[in-house]
């Protein structure tokens, strides 16, 4: 098949999404061809099957706000013409699931060979933050009813998407999903000494794109009760807006020493490797794919009992879900498996062999395969 993966660039659980599967897609033979502003950074190396087609949104004094709409469209249009796209597959509904429906729409007037189905996947925030939004909701629900097929990853998100844009179409439920090959467990000990300080110190750590959405300051608060039960360390990975907050508040509480941050990095598995409890306190995840690859790497998650989390984290087996003001609770599970090895032990096998049994490439990708496939006969 000849696939158009449409999807942001940034930092991002839905670029790597789209970023891994199209390398999937591509190993597996497909034609695979990534419309974004940059080059995902999380594409790497040359792939046979696999180009990128930038979209450049080019300025004029007369605009104040930027043409991405357009630009994308456009490009999503003149891919097609040039490789003839069976499938366009939106990921993030705004606004590429409204540029698919664009492109597609253009290209079925021209009359210029076949005409792409556009797939959108819906991935979180573009429902349950951004597209909900009064100023995009009419827009955004229309798009999504307009794409030949819909994809959310999780139950969490399909339900969401009906109840707060009021969608009534098919909605299918493809999970995210991991190259287990690369997220397991490598634990390098001199890596674990820097961080850490020494043996008995216990690292514990947070990835995210420090959004509000994240509450990083909770993160530094559960993170505070821990460490007056157990000596540990706090590893921040990532950064965004909330970055400052989580540092000012470190400091108000006097545990600067404590809390070190490494700015967003492009391979998480070396750090989640060495350490022992991710902790994720959202306001709000569909799916949490930060906290699948603490799994793949043995890393029991603590974690607000939100969105799609529950359909990722089986509380008390393979990690521990809390209401989310529930900081002493969270902090009371992350010192219980801090403090007792054969706890943590358990917890952090139940929590790879999750990963592994319901989460990996090879189990998830043929269920995109299988979607293209029956959108393509409708
Ligand atoms: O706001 C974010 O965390 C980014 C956003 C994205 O699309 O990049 O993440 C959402 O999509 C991820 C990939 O499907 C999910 O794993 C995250 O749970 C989801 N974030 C939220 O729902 C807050």
């Amino acid at each position: 098949m000849n696939v158009g993966l449409v999807c942001y660039a940034s930092v991002g659980g839905s670029g790597i999404v789209a970023t891994e599967l199209g390398k999937a897609l591509a190993t597996r033979g497909h034609q695979v061809h990534i419309i974004s502003t940059d080059m995902p950074f999380r594409l790497g190396d040359f792939h046979e099957g696999l180009s990128f087609h930038q979209v450049l949104t080019p300025t004029y004094p007369l605009f104040r706000e930027p043409q991405y709409l357009l630009s994308l469209a456009n490009r999503i249009v003149q891919v097609s013409r040039e490789v003839s796209l069976d499938i366009i597959h939106a990921h993030y509904a705004v606004p590429h699931a409204t540029a698919g429906f664009l492109s597609r729409q253009v290209l079925a007037s021209s009359g210029f060979g076949p005409v792409p189905k556009v797939v959108t996947t819906l991935h979180g925030t573009d429902i349950t933050l951004v597209g909900n939004d009064p100023s995009y909701s009419e827009i955004v629900a229309f798009s999504i009813e307009q794409s030949d097929g819909v994809t959310a990853v999780s139950e969490s998100l399909r339900a969401s998407t009906q109840a707060e844009l009021g969608v009534t179409r098919d909605i299918a439920v493809i999970p995210n999903f991991l190259d287990c090959a690369v997220h397991r467990r490598v634990v390098s000990p001199e890596l674990r000494r820097r961080l850490a300080g020494d043996d008995d110190t216990k690292l514990v750590i947070h990835v995210s794109n420090f959004r509000p959405v994240k509450r990083v300051d909770a993160v530094v608060q559960i993170f505070d009760r821990i460490r007056k039960k157990v000596g540990a360390r706090l590893l921040l990975v990532g950064d965004g807006p909330d970055l400052p907050t989580a540092h000012r508040i470190a400091r108000e509480l006097g545990i600067s020493h404590l809390v070190r941050s490494v700015g967003a990095q492009e391979e998480v598995q070396p750090l989640l490797s060495v350490s022992d409890v991710f902790l994720l306190p959202s306001a709000q995840e569909s799916f949490g794919l930060a906290a699948l690859e603490a799994m793949a790497c043995e890393v029991p998650v603590v974690a607000s009992r939100v969105g799609g989390l529950p359909e990722v984290i089986e509380h008390g087996v393979s990690g521990f879900l809390h209401p989310i003001d529930a900081l002493d609770d969270m902090a009371a599970s992350a010192v219980d498996l801090l403090s007792n090895p054969e706890r943590h032990r358990q917890v952090a096998q139940a929590a790879c062999r999750r990963v592994r049994e319901h989460f990996c490439a090879d189990r998830v990708v043929p269920m995109y395969e299988e979607f293209y496939t029956a959108v393509l006969r409708t």
